[in-house]
């Protein structure tokens, strides 16, 4: 039985280890690391010290001790237990020595230090500092480190730590040394070290108050001119952070490492950020733009967590949105600022839904600030990060940009230094407004999508509108009632005939009961509502409205984000009739015209706003009639969507056609990365997507031509746009893409998402070739999870496949990397995790193989505690 630990039993440490000195001696057999801390008494919180009374318990796990000294003299009056070492007897203050001998190069997990391919890596987030040595492995344990570097000089002449280099040279027997001093106090979280042998590019960028930070880009051997692009929106990150929220960097260098193995996107440990290859290298051969633009994306990220998450840090773990959901919505800002703001919005709003709202809908729903887990790892989800980004953001539009400005200052000026509580965020947020947000604190500790139900009323003759609101939230495990939550609402009200704005631009009403009525006065027109404008609350909006509201919102509305939420809502009820119809063996009625007219209407934004009009030509995707429907079938919604996209592309094909021939590449075209050619780039790839559904051959030709031009964007439009389709072309694509990405560590990874997306109800075959093939590693973490995302992800039809082949071939394959890595098991494991939305005949396979997984002995705490959740 796995223990669980609760936010309630927060105590601070008995002992603060304040400052630590370490040496790390590299040998490819072993590492020796030698840790010399000074540890301290925590008087404040635990009274005078008496002698023989308190003990000191480190954190520690799969390394073997050598030694520990206290100040300076052996030290015998010690117990180790799994994962804790106990110092008994020991004085108020010491100096304690600890020697430990680990093994990077069996070390599969991708926590602690792990040596691979010839590269020394660290990941110490949450718990990974405690598989090098014995620490106070808490985020509010913040000390100073020091770190000193020893290894052979030709295999590894990188030797890198957080902070300041401030001593190198040459040793005996051909090693070398590197020592590096870090002047910010942080948790071990933050540290990493890297040794090994990397190639990259230097930079400069110069802070505005005239302090020149040197910049290094560094991956492997030969990829150097992936980096340029990281380094461009390293500066554009730097540059952001000072203009919109007065952040300036505070060392004097700033390294990005990039490395194939690594669980997850990237690191932000204090100046020396590690990033997993695929967030981090890109060039014009490469990469395609949404590759381009999703490491502006993470680059910022990591950033932007320099101030929130290493300055101002967590207290503990349950507190992690603190760092995550505010520096979410930190790179949010970034890249809406400097990409479209509307395409931002939409894209994370669909991310939110798809990934966030399903999880608040299922097992494992939990409170941005939850109360109670068996792994710290599992708190890394779409609610921590998404869902308190929106936390974040509905606190700015309830106190308007300007406050929350002074907010965020507030909460710099009051907690720099110090590891904190996401209670604390809102008490800045607070002194700085003089808003009381008391009531609003209640979405930290309440799980659950509220749905809110709208309903208006207008009298002409007095003028008065009446706009009815009510909220309501499910129970979600653990948590039977709710309450009613603050919830602000952007609202707008469009006149009918002048289609004009009756309110002002930014108005929001506050929801804060079960139900409440808002009244209007002097509105002599019939309006037409525009509610939760910009998605001002993350909840799921009933509105009973007239049905030709929506296309009314779709042409009129000055939201744009509003114009695609009616557009989208309208597309979600097109294939949810196909789906029903579908089920009952039925005929669907035709698709309203309506939906294309205003479809057409909006096409004329193109020039203007390319990225937007690029996302109006999407569909909702599968998650959406996850949660729309219970005891979904997966081949009628297979079809469903299938036959909506057919639909859509020939109701719209000579308009597409326009937008495709106006923006496509084209043979000579030069790769300009400017947020215009992105987008217009982005928009012919939309057009091409559902073109190619016509049956008009020429479109197939058009995406081969694509696929043979020299830039990744051509080509990546070519294979995602023929991709799902069963055509012999596609399978040309897919194989010449596979044949020529595999070799690459960084695109093998494209290529293996791709293949299995496409490979239609031939996984098993695309399966069996691309794991027996020797570029495929069967250890890294990157290659199982593409290979498998590809597959549950976008080729999600064939996966629910109704025999439940699949559902046994990816338990089996979960359980595999649970034994040597529960960060990627975990992940793997939630495609089966909302078994109970399914019909019967996949939900009991689902379950089946959850039991499977469930009754294996010596699962990973990451792993047992989502199964369990899933089957409880
Ligand atoms: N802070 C890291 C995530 C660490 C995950 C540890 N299991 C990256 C990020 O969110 O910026
Ligand atoms: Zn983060």
């Amino acid at each position: 039985m796995k223990e669980k630990f609760y936010l309630k039993d927060y105590e601070p440490p008995i002992f603060w280890q304040n400052k630590i000195d370490l040496n790390y001696d590299l040998f490819e057999s072993h590492t020796l690391v030698t840790a010399e801390s000074q540890i301290a008494f925590n008087s404040e919180a635990h009274g005078t010290f008496q002698a023989g009374t308190h003990a000191l318990v480190l954190d520690g796990e799969k390394m073997e001790l050598e030694s520990v000294q206290v100040d300076g003299a052996a030290w015998s009056d010690y117990s180790m237990g799994e994962s804790a070492l106990t110092l008994s007897n020991v004085p108020e203050n010491f100096v304690l020595r600890i020697v430990t001998r680990i093994d990077p190069a069996s070390n599969k997990s991708g926590e602690g230090l792990y040596l691979s391919k010839g590269l020394y890596t660290t990941q110490c987030e949450s718990q990974g500092f405690r598989r090098m040595t014995y620490f106070v492995d808490r985020p509010d344990n913040m000390a100073l480190f020091t770190t000193r570097i020893t290894a052979d000089k030709m295999g590894y002449p990188e030797l890198l730590s957080n902070g300041n280099l401030i001593e190198s040279g040459d040793l005996e027997d051909g090693r070398h040394f590197a020592k590096w001093e870090d002047p910010f106090r942080k948790p071990a979280y933050l540290f990493a070290l890297v040794a090994g042998d990397l190639e990259g590019i230097d930079d400069t960028f110069t802070t505005r108050s005239g302090r020149e930070v040197k910049l290094r880009v560094l991956a492997g051997k030969g990829r150097k001119d992936r980096c340029q692009h990281a380094m461009e929106s390293l500066k554009w990150s730097m540059k952001w952070d000072e203009d919109r929220f007065n952040l300036e960097y505070d060392l004097d260098l700033f390294m990005i490492v990039a490395v194939d193995d690594f669980n997850f996107g990237a690191m932000e440990n204090k100046g020396l950020n590690i990033y997993n290859s695929l967030a981090a290298l890109a060039d014009e051969k490469t990469a395609d733009d949404r590759t381009h633009f999703r490491i502006t994306s993470i680059i910022g990220h990591e950033y932007f967590h320099n101030w929130s998450g290493n300055r101002v840090t967590c207290r503990d773990w349950f507190q992690l949105s603190l760092k995550e959901g505010l520096t979410v919505y930190r790179d949010q800002e970034f890249t809406a600022d400097l990409f479209s703001r509307s395409y931002q919005r939409i894209e994370d709003v669909k991310a939110l839904r798809a990934a966030q709202f399903s999880e608040d809908a299922g097992p494992t729903a939990h409170p941005v600030r939850p109360e109670s887990a068996y792994s710290v790892d599992n708190f890394y989800t779409p609610t921590i990060y998404e869902k308190g980004a929106e936390l974040i953001r509905m606190m700015e539009t309830i106190l308007g940009r300007e406050a929350f400005s002074k907010g965020i200052d507030k909460y710099f000026e009051l907690y720099d230094g110090m590891a904190v509580t996401t209670d604390d965020f809102v008490h800045a947020m607070e002194v700085s407004s003089g808003a009381d947000l008391k009531h609003f604190r209640k979405w930290y500790s309440q799980a659950g999508t509220p749905k809110v139900t709208a309903k208006i009323e207008q009298d002409l003759t007095s003028g008065k509108v009446k706009l009815h609101l009510s909220q309501n939230t499910k129970p979600t495990p653990g948590q039977e009632s709710k309450e009613a939550l603050h919830i602000p609402v952007q609202l707008g009200l469009i006149g009918r005939d002048s289609k004009k704005d009756l309110l002002p631009l930014d108005y929001v009403l506050h929801l804060k009961s079960d139900e409440e009525t808002f009244e209007f006065d002097g509105i002599t027109e019939a309006v037409v509502p525009s509610l939760f404008r910009e998605f001002s609350a993350p909840v799921e909006l009933s509105y009973e409205g007239a049905v030709d509201e929506r296309a009314f919102l779709m042409k009129h509305d000055s939201n744009l984000f509003n114009r695609w939420e009616a557009f989208q809502t309208m597309q979600v009820e097109a294939v949810s009739s196909i789906y029903l119809a579908q089920c009952d063996g039925k005929t669907a009625s035709a698709i309203s015209e309506e939906l294309w007219d205003g479809l057409k209407a909006n096409l004329s934004l193109a020039p203007q706003d390319p990225l937007f009009v690029s996302l109006m030509l999407g569909n909702p995707d599968w998650g959406t009639f996850e949660r729309r429907f219970e005891k979904l079938d997966p081949e009628a919604l297979s079809f469903a969507i299938t036959s909506f996209k057919e639909q859509k592309a020939k109701a719209l094909k000579s308009e597409l056609e326009g937008i495709f021939e106006e923006y496509r590449l084209r043979e000579g075209d030069t790769y300009v990365l400017s947020p215009e050619k992105m987008g217009q780039r982005l928009l012919a790839e939309s057009a091409l997507h559902l073109l190619v559904r016509t049956g008009d051959e020429k479109f197939v030709s058009a995406s081969q031509e694509l696929f043979a031009l020299p830039m990744m964007a051509a080509k990546w439009t070519a294979v995602t746009s023929m991709a799902p389709l069963d055509h012999p072309a596609s399978w040309e694509i897919l194989e010449k893409t596979w044949q020529d990405m595999k070799s690459d560590g960084v695109q093998i990874n494209k290529a293996l998402t791709a293949y299995a997306a496409g490979s239609g109800s031939k996984f098993e075959e695309v399966y069996k070739k691309v794991t027996s093939d020797s570029d495929y590693d069967s250890k890294n973490a990157n290659n199982v999870r593409s290979l498998w995302r590809g597959f549950a992800r976008e080729n999600t039809g064939n996966f629910h496949s109704a025999d439940g082949r699949y559902y046994t071939m990816l338990a089996d394959a979960t359980l595999e990397a649970d034994s040597f890595n529960p960060h990627l098991s975990s992940g793997m494991v939630m495609p089966l995790v909302n078994y109970k939305n399914y019909a019967p005949k996949n939900a009991d396979k689902m379950k089946a193989e959850l039991e499977r997984i469930f009754a294996q002995k010596n699962l990973s705490s990451n792993l047992y505690e989502l199964v369990e959740k899933a089957l409880s």
